[in-house]
């Protein structure tokens, strides 16, 4: 019930957006590409955090859960409630955006991969940044868990999704290609604690094992810590026994770590937590070599997927 909800209301939220651009686009695709994009313009993530249409979509999906809470409350409510039996499943979500609609905070939800068969995935949701909605899939904040890992592990996933923490590529596979996505970074220097840096991209793609789970799409990017990734793009995986990289050495060997290596990095967010050169966590153009004492990579649905799920909708007639 909960998800039929939410699809009625993307329906009325995005189709209206829709509407509304192409209106303008018939009398002016200029004034159109300024409202679509400030939708999803986020880019730089700062203290006064821009609101995006996330925030929109969950606004909504509470202000719909506030008004059906009467319901419950009322004698007619008691008389129709439904026995435990007559119940239908505990909904799912999959996606940070639906699991923090209700509480809008930063934790572990618990949510949905089909394409896995995986009914109840444990994710960490960053609601504090940059409008929230955002489904964490690396960081690193202590030595407590070595990425030094083989293919293996960083295939499925390991670490402490409250800590230190990889999703698994296999997930990341899932999650980017079936719709499409963005990715935000937070770095944080050893000598600057209270200092943020971030990248962003338009877009992120990762292919399949049979791939080598190579570093598909990128897309644009923006944000202060300039860009040390798109240097990466289109290499393959590499962990230490899995050589992909481009280089004569194994980088990922070398490095200890594991990397969309090319010859051979100019980021590498899973290297030793403790080193203090190049072997450590490094994203080159923050403007030092000095090893991060933070990183967090985290994904979110585009506004093209949100638009291609909501046509997907009215399609099945739901
Ligand atoms: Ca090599």
């Amino acid at each position: 019930m909960l998800r039929f909800a939410f699809i009625i209301l993307l329906h009325c939220i995005l189709f209206f957006q829709i509407r509304f651009c192409f209106a303008q686009d018939n009398e002016s695709s200029k004034a159109c590409g300024c409202i679509c994009n400030s939708a999803v313009q986020v880019g730089v993530v700062e203290d006064n955090i821009v609101e995006d249409r996330s925030s929109e979509v969950k606004a909504d999906i509470k202000k719909s859960e506030s008004e059906k809470q009467p319901l419950n409350d009322n004698k007619t409510s008691e008389i129709e409630k439904p026995s435990p039996t007559k119940q239908g499943p505990v909904y799912t979500p999959s996606s940070c955006i639906e699991a923090t609609a209700a509480t809008s905070k930063s934790g572990v939800y618990k949510i949905q991969i089909p394409q896995l068969n995986l009914s109840s995935v444990d994710v960490y949701c960053d609601e504090d940044t940059d409008g929230g909605g955002w489904l964490v899939v690396q960081r690193r904040v202590s030595n407590a868990v070595d990425f030094y890992k083989s293919w293996n592990y960083y295939k499925m996933g390991f670490g402490d999704i409250n800590e230190s923490y990889w999703i698994g590529l296999e997930k990341l596979h899932t999650l980017t290609s079936s719709c499409e996505q963005e990715i935000g970074i937070i770095l944080r220097k050893r000598n600057e604690k209270y200092t943020s840096y971030y990248a962003k991209y338009s877009k992120f793609l990762i292919g399949s094992e049979s791939e080598e789970f190579v570093l598909k799409e990128l897309g644009t990017y923006s944000g202060t810590a300039g860009d040390s990734l798109t240097f990466h793009l289109g290499m393959k995986f590499s962990t230490a026994y899995r050589d992909n990289d481009l280089d004569p050495k194994n980088c990922a060997l070398y490095y200890r770590s594991g990397w969309w290596f090319k010859n051979c990095y100019l980021s590498n967010l899973n290297g030793d937590f403790l080193a203090i050169d190049k072997y450590g966590i490094n994203w080159h153009t923050i403007g030092d070599l000095l090893p991060l004492q933070f990183s967090q990579m985290m994904i979110r649905p585009t506004q093209n997927c949100w638009r291609i799920l909501v046509k997907n909708s009215i399609t099945r007639g739901v």
